[in-house]
């Protein structure tokens, strides 16, 4: 089958369904509330969605651990209300790219249970399981550190031996060594293909591949032995073999998610010509404000790094493979009262500058609900008001280590990914217009003025600016093929770049700061004509705070 390459052409707006829209009362999000809210998608300019996952789970990780890769989890809906959805989103040009968890199941997945109450059973090495070591294999395998601040060995009952689980006790990992594994993900692959759904967000798909030594490694202050589980030895030949027996036979596109691999690690997946995957999403610009990669481990933002981080990716997969364009996810922050910019006095003017900044670059751009509406991170007052199960992970190592208190005193609530998480504002109304119940996290009290209804009636919204930035970029062939050019590489203040396709050319100009700020290289695009901006009055020589100016010279 022909792959048409849609996704080039794709804005995609990513779902976490449990925080969406609940239309059954219970106070989590589920299907029926996504298909009722289709029209508002449509009419904002998206044309696929991105669904978190809605399969099976016991929703320790809400879902990102899966017991059953054939079913809905029921408080989502059916599988009726799902082809429903599909058929719903298709019938107004909406693609569907379902999130594919296969670095590892829930504990509770039918081939776990057998596996660990079995020594016999034949999904016995479907999982990593290891002997440990000490008296009676009491101890770990290794000294591996997994995602989620804990061991990543869990003892199997009394017994010496031990599964491997890079994230939560409750995920243990898959054995891609093993080939009928390997066939079952294609088998879950095409079920979901046949059905109609249009492309897969793969989790985490650089650590499906192990070295085999499962040796202890020098201890680090962070995951400790990820040379064994990054980019593993054969990634390469898994990724290739599910293209060949199954994506070459779909028109449809993988957007890997490539946790710690660099430039060079993601062109060896996305260039075409290896029928590996269709994109990655990199994290080398969310991770400019902390250390080592590890967002608990605050670093003082600047923008020489964001552009730094974004020239890196936008000229070295020129040509080679394509982008995907993010700020937000379900485990990030929210980008308003990011990366420099102000979630208060200028929460609407820095939201639409952001968006401007990073959607006309070089690649596919997603947006996270709720993102549309300029968001803000919630506002926890407690660990008690945090659900996920990461940031609780991290709050009991604070409490064992006093040594991580100072850093965590002021990430462990403004970094958490539960921020992200809060339910989607609606509406003024008591639940936002998310629930008539009480949602399973809290509604962030700023809803009385962030939320979907005033954004729609408001030209000056968040919401209508993204509108217009859908609508200019579609079908827009400077903004599709054109080279990326960073003006002033060095300024800390203003970020402005220019998108050049022979004569063609845009210009984005965005200041970064809370400043009005004089800026010389307005005068070289003075005869551009501007195509989108966040205020009315406009200075020649001067950006207001936090100003973005996108101009035109055809
Ligand atoms: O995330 C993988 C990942 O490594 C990180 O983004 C991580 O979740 C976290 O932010 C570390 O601080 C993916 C999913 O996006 C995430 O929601 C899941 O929890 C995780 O995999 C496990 O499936």
């Amino acid at each position: 089958m022909e792959h048409t390459n849609w996704y080039k052409d794709a804005v995609i707006y990513q779902i976490y369904p449990r925080s969406f829209c609940d239309r059954n009362g219970d106070g989590v999000g589920d299907i029926p509330g996504i298909i009722s809210k289709l029209d508002y998608l449509k009419d904002l300019g998206v044309n696929c969605v991105w669904l978190s996952p809605v399969y099976d789970s016991p929703q320790e990780d809400n879902g990102y651990d899966i017991a059953n890769y054939r079913d809905i989890y029921k408080p989502f809906g059916t599988l009726k209300d799902f082809t429903m959805m599909l058929d719903e989103m298709h019938k107004r040009g909406i693609r569907l790219v379902m999130d594919l968890v296969v670095n590892h199941t829930s504990s509770e997945h039918e081939w776990f249970k057998s596996a660990i109450s079995d020594k016999n059973s034949p999904y016995r090495d479907y999982y990593i399981i290891r002997k440990g070591k000490g008296k009676n294999g009491k101890k770990p395998p290794n000294n591996w550190s997994g995602f989620f601040a804990e061991s990543t060995w869990e003892r199997i009952g009394e017994s010496d031996e031990w599964y491997l689980h890079l994230f939560a006790k409750g995920q243990p990992d898959l054995n891609w060594e093993n080939p009928k594994v390997r066939e079952e993900v294609k088998d879950i692959l095409r079920y979901w293909l046949d059905m109609g759904v249009d492309g897969f967000r793969c989790d985490v798909i650089t650590l499906i591949s192990k070295k085999q030594d499962f040796k202890s490694r020098f201890p680090t202050l962070a995951l400790c032995g990820k040379d064994a589980f990054v980019m593993g030895p054969r990634l390469h030949e898994y990724l290739h073999d599910l293209y060949k027996d199954v994506y070459a036979n779909y028109d449809c596109m993988t957007v890997g998610e490539t946790v710690l691999s660099s430039l060079d690690d993601a062109i060896s997946l996305v260039s075409p010509e290896r029928e590996e995957l269709d994109m990655v999403f990199n994290f080398d610009h969310t991770d400019v404000d902390n250390h080592m990669g590890v967002k608990w481990l605050y670093r003082k933002f600047k923008l020489t790094n964001l552009k730094k981080a974004v020239r890196k990716w936008q000229i070295g997969l020129k040509g080679k493979g394509w982008n995907s364009l993010f700020i937000e996810n379900h485990d990030q922050r929210r980008s308003v009262g990011r990366f420099g910019t102000d979630d208060k006095e200028f929460r609407v003017i820095s939201s639409k500058m952001l968006s401007a900044t990073y959607f006309l670059l070089q690649g596919t751009p997603f947006i996270y609900q709720g993102q549309e509406l300029g968001m803000t991170n919630g506002d926890f007052e407690s660990i008690d008001d945090v659900v996920d199960v990461e940031a609780h992970n991290v709050y009991k190592l604070g409490q064992s280590l006093p040594i991580l208190k100072p850093f965590l005193k002021k990430t462990l609530m403004s970094c958490n990914r539960d921020n992200a998480r809060t339910p989607v504002q609606w509406d003024d109304s008591r639940y936002a217009g998310f629930s008539e119940a009480k949602p399973w996290l809290k509604v962030n009290k700023n809803k009385s003025f962030i939320n979907a209804e005033a954004a729609i009636k408001d030209p000056d919204s968040t919401y209508n600016f993204f509108k217009k930035i859908i609508e200019f970029r579609k079908g827009n062939d400077v903004i599709k093929n054109g080279d990326y050019i960073d003006l002033l590489p060095r300024n800390n203040s203003v970020y402005a770049y220019v998108r050049k396709l022979a004569d063609k050319e845009v210009v984005v100009i965005s200041n970064f700061t809370n400043k009005r700020l004089s800026c010389k290289i307005l005068k070289d695009y003075k005869k551009y004509n501007i195509v989108l901006t966040n205020y009315v009055e406009k200075e020649d020589d001067y950006l207001k705070p936090y100003e973005t100016r996108v101009l035109i010279n055809y």
